[in-house]
């Protein structure tokens, strides 16, 4: 189902300047005014995807105005609300959780400007809220993780006890990516009764998160085979947690995660993680073109999946000299 909020504006303006059609006051010099309400700095992935969509803006010649909500939803419908004050042309944001969306999303409807989720996805019933969302499958990442594990679980045994006991270390509770890839991960599994996961952990994403939540399952849990982070961050906080406890990482405990940044792929080269399922944050050119298309009146798809893929240690030794993030 394609989606055409702003051209039926425009024709009801007979083709007047789109500033009069809620568009922004602020830029009547024809340039389009982004608001961007980004999720904070909490890992190298959300770095990263912010260089894609400050650098794409400026590469478009559009005028984008960004703000960090340091991973609290207060705070990014508090820049959304601002956004809407403005006047932009467009807004776009990556909704640190899934709810809590429809009163902002309905002000910015009222006002007649079209909204482009980036990363992550809103739980609505009311999809008009929003034009279209760029993004990854959350839940393809994990199954791309669990089936690694299915296909390698005679060597991820690694205390030959018969039973493969992973920990998770979960991203932010509630966010669309934590939720997905549990999903993903636990319904691929679940074909193979070896495999159980017998502690499961918010680390929020960042490095010391994984570090803290990783310290207390080696305290706690003597027999662990595998940890699988929803992110590299994560990932690389439970290796120190697991080198300070005298084990060898991706030796005595394999370790999957998801992103592949370059501080992940580095550890992947070196054998200190099993496997990476890619999630690509350079989503900053796929949204400009997206934004330039809404504001003038063009159909865009309503769901826009990033390309990604995956990477064994030999794979990443090979792609690293080339990596942008
Ligand atoms: C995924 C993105 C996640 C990354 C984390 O698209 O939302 O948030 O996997 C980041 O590294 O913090
Ligand atoms: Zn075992």
């Amino acid at each position: 189902m394609k989606k055409t909020l702003i051209s039926l504006c425009a024709l009801a303006l007979g083709g007047m300047s789109l500033s009069a059609c809620g568009g922004s006051e602020a830029a009547d010099d024809g340039k389009i005014t982004m608001g961007f309400a980004q999720v904070g700095a909490e890992s190298g992935w959300r770095t990263a995807n912010t260089t894609s969509i400050q650098d794409s803006a400026k590469e478009a010649g559009i005028d984008l105005k960004f703000s960090d909500a340091q991973q609290k939803q207060e705070n990014q419908i508090k820049s959304i609300r601002s956004y809407i004050q403005q006047k932009v042309d467009v807004i776009a944001f990556s909704p640190v959780v899934e709810t809590g969306w429809d009163a902002v999303l309905q002000e910015a409807k009222r006002a007649k400007i079209p909204v482009v989720l980036t990363d992550r996805a809103v739980d609505t019933e009311d999809t008009s809220l929003y034009v279209t969302f760029i993004g990854s499958d959350f839940v393809e990442e994990g199954e791309k993780a669990g089936q690694w594990l299915v296909d390698n679980a005679e060597a991820s045994d690694v205390d030959k006890d018969g039973a493969i006991n992973v920990v998770e270390l979960q991203g932010t509770t509630g966010s669309a990516p934590a939720i997905d890839r549990k999903k993903g991960f636990e319904d691929v599994i679940s074909s193979d009764s070896t495999i159980k996961i017998t502690s499961s952990q918010t680390g929020d994403f960042t490095r010391d998160g994984g570090k803290q939540v990783m310290e207390a399952f080696l305290q706690s849990d003597p027999k662990i085979d595998v940890v699988y982070a929803h992110n590299d961050d994560m990932g690389l906080g439970a290796i120190e947690a697991i080198k300070a406890a005298g084990k060898k990482p991706g030796t005595d405990i394999k370790i999957i995660t998801v992103d592949a940044v370059k501080d992940g792929m580095t550890a992947l080269a070196a054998g200190e993680i099993n496997f990476i399922v890619e999630c690509s944050p350079l989503l900053g050119p796929q949204l400009m073109d997206v934004a330039e298309k809404v504001v003038a009146g063009e159909e865009v798809p309503e769901r826009i999946v990033t390309e990604e893929t995956t990477f064994t240690p030999e794979q990443a030794a090979e792609a690293l000299p080339d990596r942008k993030y």
